[in-house]
């Protein structure tokens, strides 16, 4: 069966019995992260990620419960390294981003919660991929959504949580980079993806921008170039430099949002927000990572694929990156702009951003629901 006729089948199973997926700034019941914890990915035995990620965990609770997933090997570090406010749960991964291979969790008109699973292949599979194996992580979404008792639709497409952004109002930003990879859904159409993404998130508006973030490992996850700030509203990741490269990659982004739509035909507000000043992994950063056949090698003098889009938006706050660098400043005053009445909480990221990722990345919200 090919994906689009699978994707038709299934039509029943997601915005077709009325569940769709609510905009990241609706109300939370809460958020999941994942430990990280693979030597092979995060320096010094992911020490200083465990760090990262505990302020992250921290602040993030301070607006709603934070339940993070721990492997039973680090089960008592992490209980002893967070706060007794975040529910730790015992539960496998192979790697720390529950953008990704968690739920996107969908809501019933009706108030029940439901999700996404979608399938995961690290970010194309063996020929394009991250790591090897998976297999852990593409059980995660079914296994969250179990404990929380919702209603799960495994898509036909592998699609991660990073590469999607909603309004909530029925429209879905996506980059071509990565929903047209052939390393994760070999001969599927543009017109298959988008069936797919109105089947499963509800959507009704597909709005495509070309490449992400040059040097992002994910294939250029829109979650780190740009997204939704208000219905139809959108935060696009800003370059002024001709000499870099983010600077043709956000003019091409910038040109498509400007010739489309919301949902309801109106057009985009687009803001932009300066990219942070460039960023190197040194030579002690490389040298503290494992080298490993199963997982990529990070040389010294890799600039970072860092974005100040990569925030996560928690009930009545922003939890956002600051690097140390000149440009958190002007880029924490454009997220106060987008956001007036949210808290502006920052968060140093440096060591996630390591990893490959940002706080968007390691961040799942589940949406507040009433039945
Ligand atoms: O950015 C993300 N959503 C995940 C990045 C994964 C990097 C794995 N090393």
């Amino acid at each position: 069966m090919s994906t689009t006729s699978l994707a038709r089948a299934e039509a029943q199973s997601a915005a077709a019995r009325g569940f769709t997926m609510p905009a990241e700034w609706e109300a939370h019941a809460g958020c999941w992260m994942i430990w990280p914890e693979r030597t092979d990915n995060w320096r010094q035995g992911a020490k200083p990620a465990q760090a990262a990620f505990c302020a992250v965990a921290a602040a993030i609770a301070a607006h709603e419960p934070v339940t993070m997933l721990v492997s039973a090997r680090q089960y008592a570090n992490a209980r002893a390294l967070l706060p007794r406010g975040v529910r730790v749960v015992e539960g496998s991964s192979n790697d720390a981003w529950a953008r990704d291979v968690g739920p996107s969790f969908l809501r019933h008109a009706n108030g029940t919660l439901g999700g996404v699973d979608w399938p995961f292949n690290a970010w194309g599979g063996l020929r394009g991929g991250l790591y090897f194996p998976w297999d852990l992580d593409d059980a995660v979404a079914g296994k969250i959504l179990e404990i929380e008792r919702a209603h799960a639709f495994r898509a036909p497409l592998v699609i991660e949580g990073g590469a999607i952004h909603v309004d909530g109002q029925g429209s879905v930003l996506v980059t071509e980079s990565c929903l047209l990879d052939t390393n994760r859904n070999p001969g599927v159409t543009r017109a298959g993806i988008e069936l797919v993404l109105m089947d499963y998130l509800g959507a009704n508006n597909v709005i495509w921008l070309g490449d992400g973030v040059p040097g992002d490992e994910t294939g250029g996850h829109v979650d780190n170039l740009a997204c939704f700030t208000a219905p139809g509203e959108v935060l696009l990741s800003w370059c002024d430099d001709p000499a870099d490269p983010h600077h043709a990659v956000s003019r091409d982004a910038d040109a498509r949002l400007r010739a489309a739509f919301d949902a309801n035909g109106q057009p985009l507000k687009i803001r932009h927000i300066p990219m942070p000043t460039p960023m190197f992994i040194t030579a002690e950063e490389a040298a503290g990572i494992d080298v490993t056949d199963s997982a990529m090698n990070r040389a010294a003098g890799t600039r970072l694929a860092a974005s100040y889009v990569n925030f996560y938006i928690a009930n009545g706050a922003i939890i956002a990156a600051s690097f140390g660098v000149p440009s958190d400043v002007a880029a924490h005053n454009v997220l106060a702009s987008c956001f007036p009445s949210a808290a502006i909480i920052t968060v140093p990221a440096r060591e996630i951003l390591l990893g490959g990722g940002n706080i968007h990345c390691i961040t799942q919200q589940q949406p507040k629901t009433w039945a």
